[in-house]
Formats: structure tokens, sequence, C-alpha cells
């Protein structure tokens, strides 16, 4: 069994978005195309509080871009973004919802962040993805979406770790490079951890 999951394809990480992600558009025509290659498709939203401790505007004199301590973790702040119930952290208006199976929200609580669609960033309280994608009989994960050097990447390293088979679909991905070779960097990361990394054409043509 295979599934796809898509990662926080969300108005606000689209360029002109509160966190826009540089051609976070260009991955919906791709992913709209490579639903139908799967038995089981997923997503997922980063669903924030308004007080969440990832947002700059919730410590006095910082920045995005700075690094705080939450909860003994060291964050990094951003904009305001993907705040519940709002536009900015609806579905882009593009994406094909159809097939979307489930859908799992993280980044809740508001006392820490939460970049794997798995589990919060100290691996304490889990998302319900694991426990529903194993009842499903999935063995394969495929991973699309944004972004490639923050959510897309911790989900594949944990799900490395829970045991799946997985694969990140580059060209379905996108990332923040605050740093200019973030990606890169994530991509050698995700592939000494054993994922495959792919191109669409894999799939679609093959
Ligand atoms: C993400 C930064 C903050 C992501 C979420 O989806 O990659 N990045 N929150
Ligand atoms: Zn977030």
């Amino acid at each position: 069994m295979k599934s796809l999951i898509l990662v926080d394809i969300q108005n606000d990480f689209l360029p002109g978005g509160a966190l826009g992600v540089p051609e976070g558009d260009q991955i919906i025509p791709v992913v709209n195309q490579l639903q139908r290659h799967f038995d089981l498709v997923v997503a997922t939203k980063d669903w924030h509080p308004a007080n969440h401790g990832s947002f700059a505007s919730n410590h006095t004199g910082t920045k995005p871009g700075e690094i705080v301590d939450l909860g003994g973790l060291d964050q990094i702040l951003w904009q305001d973004h993907c705040i519940q119930n709002t536009k900015g952290s609806e579905f882009a208006p593009a994406l094909d919802t159809q097939k979307i199976d489930r859908v799992f929200y993280k980044g809740t609580d508001y006392r820490i962040d939460s970049y794997s669609t798995f589990f919060d960033n100290a691996q304490r309280k889990s998302t319900g993805l694991e426990t529903y994608l194993k009842g499903k009989g999935v063995r394969e994960v495929y991973i699309a979406g944004l972004a490639t050097d923050y959510c897309v990447k911790y989900s594949a390293l944990d799900a490395i770790r829970l045991g799946f088979d997985v694969t990140v679909i580059l060209d379905a991905c996108r990332g923040v490079n605050l740093k200019p070779d973030d990606s890169e960097k994530a991509v050698e990361e995700m592939k000494r951890a054993g994922v495959s990394i792919i191109q669409s054409m894999a799939l679609l043509h093959g």
C-alpha cells in the first residue's frame, strides 16, 4: 500500500502569503497530477493558535529569523502564519482536495513547534498519522509539499525512523531557504538517512 502525504500546501506558504515559500505555487499542478497514482492520499496543515511560541510577535524584542529557547528547544522565529481558521491556513485554492482521505493538524500547542507531520519537535506527542497509515497497511510513503528544508525534511526523517519506505518527490516540493543552500543540505541529510529522492516524472510516466 502506497500513500502520498501532502505537507502544508496552505495559502500562507505560497508566494504572497505570510511565510511565502519561493515558487511554492508551482508544486500544485504537479501534486494534482500525482494524486491519482496513489492508493491513499493524506494531507497535513500547519495549524497554529495566535499565541504560538514560534511567532516572533509573541516574544518581545525579536524578529523573524532569530532563535529563542522554547521549552528547552532552539526555536527559529517566524512571521505569524497558518493561524487556525484563517484564510492563510486554508489549503491553496488550486489544490485538488477531493482525493484527500484525511487531514492531520500540527503545531496546535502554543508551547512547542511541529515541523514533522508525525510528531512535535520534542517527539513527545503524535499527530496520529503513524497509527492511521499503519492501520491502513501503508508501508511506502511518498512526500510532497512545503517546505523542503523544514516540514518535508523532518517528516521524511521521522517516517524513516518509524520504519516506512520513504520517497520525497523533489519537484513537488519547494524550500524556504533562509540560507540559499538549505534545501540542498536537506536533500543530502534525507538521502543519508535512507530517503529516496525522485522527480515526479518517474511516477507520472513510469
Ligand atoms: C513550516 C516553518 C514554520 C513548514 C511550518 O511547513 O515547513 N516552516 N512552520
Ligand atoms: Zn508553522
